[in-house]
């Protein structure tokens, strides 16, 4: 299936929102990227979009929690696809009050509920620590959320960091496992992604 090579044509950061009232209008085909803080998410978006810079990789996140919309133009086979990446910064962030992240929380709920346009929910997951009770919080949430045209996609990240042993077992499991030093494994999620949105 992967004879061919993912071409990503453009990519660029959009805008940040606080609430669902400031989101750009449905445009595009959304693919929702979460997991708790740290776990690799900016990382994850600037690899997907092959630029170093969009997201903000921080391991200091910030109070301010806000929703970043990206957009990216890939082409395969003579085939362009517009995507528009959603990062959520922030997910489960202990070190806030209780009101704060009660509020974020239901900030956050109420946007995902109501975005009818996120065809795709990429939750990952760091692969040294797969049974975090957040990400077993944040996996009900998201099937809570599922509607018969979306989906939730897992994905390990950080791979670099098992050894061979724990790597196989967790690829048996055919489960999908990046790392910002395998290129390879950033475009078998490329065509993951597009594979789910559009059967290619
Ligand atoms: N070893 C390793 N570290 C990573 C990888 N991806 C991200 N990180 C590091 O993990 C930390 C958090 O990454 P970030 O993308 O900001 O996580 P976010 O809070 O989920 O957006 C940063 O220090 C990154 O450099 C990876 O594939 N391997
Ligand atoms: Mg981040």
């Amino acid at each position: 299936m992967q004879n061919n090579q993912i071409c990503v044509l453009s990519s660029s950061f959009t805008k940040s929102i606080e609430n669902k009232s400031q989101a750009p209008s449905v445009l595009y085909s959304e693919i929702a990227i979460l997991g708790r803080s740290n776990v690799g998410k900016s990382s994850a978006i600037n690899l997907l979009l092959n630029n170093k810079n969009l997201a903000k990789s921080s391991s200091t996140p910030g109070k301010t929690r806000l929703i970043n919309f990206f957009l990216s133009s890939w082409r395969l086979d003579d085939v362009v696809y517009d995507l528009r990446f959603i990062d959520f910064p922030g997910f489960g962030y202990a070190k806030v009050s209780k009101e704060e992240r009660n509020l974020w929380d239901k900030n956050l709920s109420e946007f995902l509920k109501t975005r009818d346009s996120i065809k795709l929910f990429i939750h990952l997951i760091d692969s040294r620590h797969t049974n975090l009770a957040i990400d077993n919080e944040i996996k009900n949430f998201l099937n809570s959320l599922l509607k018969p045209d979306s989906k939730i996609l897992s994905v390990f990240t950080k791979c670099d960091k098992l050894n061979k042993n724990e790597l196989i077992k967790l690829k048996k499991e055919d489960s999908i496992c990046i790392s910002y030093n395998d290129k390879q494994s950033i475009e078998s999620l490329r065509f993951s992604i597009l594979n789910h949105l559009y059967g290619v």
